[in-house]
């Protein structure tokens, strides 16, 4: 399935098409879940195969050989892409371990009444757009991706592939009392704590992990092993799909790249345009309350309702 030419408009948001079919998408939202599945659900480029790594990690107790030998999109396959179906019903991986990147007012119905558990891994959204402009530069199955001025106002208008980040973030963050088991977690505190932040997935998975476990877990998802690693780097996917002269899909691994892209006015307007879209949202995003642009390190996003919000 090449389709890198085509996207699919679902409930009016666009997906690549060579990932993706109308039939695909229907299925997602029909999704009979188990009590035993772990689903990672993010906006594209906030942490999502990070979180994939980390929970293959914590449930091998540390042990590299999954992750290692197994690519991601088998070991924890997206669950709107075509291929999911065929993938899932092959594996004989316990937990199931689910991605997605649907929104919730799509996704949600199909998770009423299941106890399966949630993450949701968000990034400060100005990182968030930098990245996914350098990989639409290197993703064959992205429409051009233009200039940065033109992308950045696709991302604010919320036309890009996958949707508004705005409409993503405020649909899954706002669902602490309909999703049995929640936890919200950011790339920013991976990023500042990855020790704290395995800890916090491992006891929300219940699978609570020794000292030793713990320390293999920080090692193999560090941002130098996973670049090595193949099974998640992507450089197993062909040249014509990805191209890897264009770029790498571990690419800074950083926070705050934002401000080497961004001009002064555009991140004036960036903030407009948060301000405004976000304002009954009543989180409050931790890269504004401190130095108004970093993350604090102890800190999570978001601020209220948090910590664990699963209610077993
Ligand atoms: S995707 O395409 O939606 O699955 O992308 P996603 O995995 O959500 O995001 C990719 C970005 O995450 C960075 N990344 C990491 N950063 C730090 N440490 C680790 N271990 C790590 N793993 C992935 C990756 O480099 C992309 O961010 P940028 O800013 O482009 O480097």
């Amino acid at each position: 399935m090449a389709r890198l030419d085509v996207m699919e408009v679902f409930h009016g948001i666009s997906f690549p098409g060579h990932l993706h079919t109308q039939d695909s998408l229907q299925l997602a939202l029909k999704f009979p879940f188990k009590d035993t599945d772990i689903l990672v659900v993010s906006y594209p480029k906030s942490g999502t195969t990070w979180l994939q790594e980390i929970v293959t990690l914590i449930s091998s107790r540390g042990d590299p050989h999954l992750s290692q030998t197994v690519p991601n999109w088998t070991r924890a396959p997206w669950l709107e892409h075509y291929y999911f179906a065929s993938v899932l019903e092959a594996s004989s991986i316990t937990p199931r371990v689910i991605t997605t990147h649907l929104p919730y007012h799509l996704l949600g119905p199909a998770l009423q009444g299941s106890k399966a558990k949630v993450i949701y891994v968000s990034r400060n959204p100005k990182d968030v757009v930098v990245s996914f402009y350098h990989f639409h530069k290197m993703a064959n199955f992205f429409p051009e991706a233009g200039s940065f001025p033109e992308f950045l106002n696709r991302f604010l208008e919320g036309t890009l592939p996958y949707g508004s980040w705005f409409d993503h973030v405020i649909g899954w963050t706002s669902q602490t009392a309909t999703i049995n088991n929640l936890l919200y977690i950011t790339y920013e505190e991976m990023s500042l704590d990855l020790h704290g932040a395995i800890k916090r997935v491992s006891s929300f998975l219940q699978c609570p992990l020794v000292e030793d476990e713990l320390n293999n877990c920080v090692k193999h998802s560090s941002f130098s092993s996973m670049k090595e690693n193949k099974m998640i780097n992507y450089t197993l996917v062909p040249e014509e799909i990805m191209d890897h002269s264009k770029g790498s899909f571990m690419r800074t691994g950083k926070i705050g790249d934002w401000k080497n892209m961004f001009t002064e006015e555009q991140n004036q307007y960036f903030k407009r345009v948060f301000k405004s879209k976000m304002q009954d949202c009543t989180l409050e995003f931790v890269w504004e309350k401190h130095n108004k642009e970093e993350p604090h390190a102890n800190e999570q996003f978001p601020q209220k309702n948090t910590q664990n919000c699963e209610k077993s």
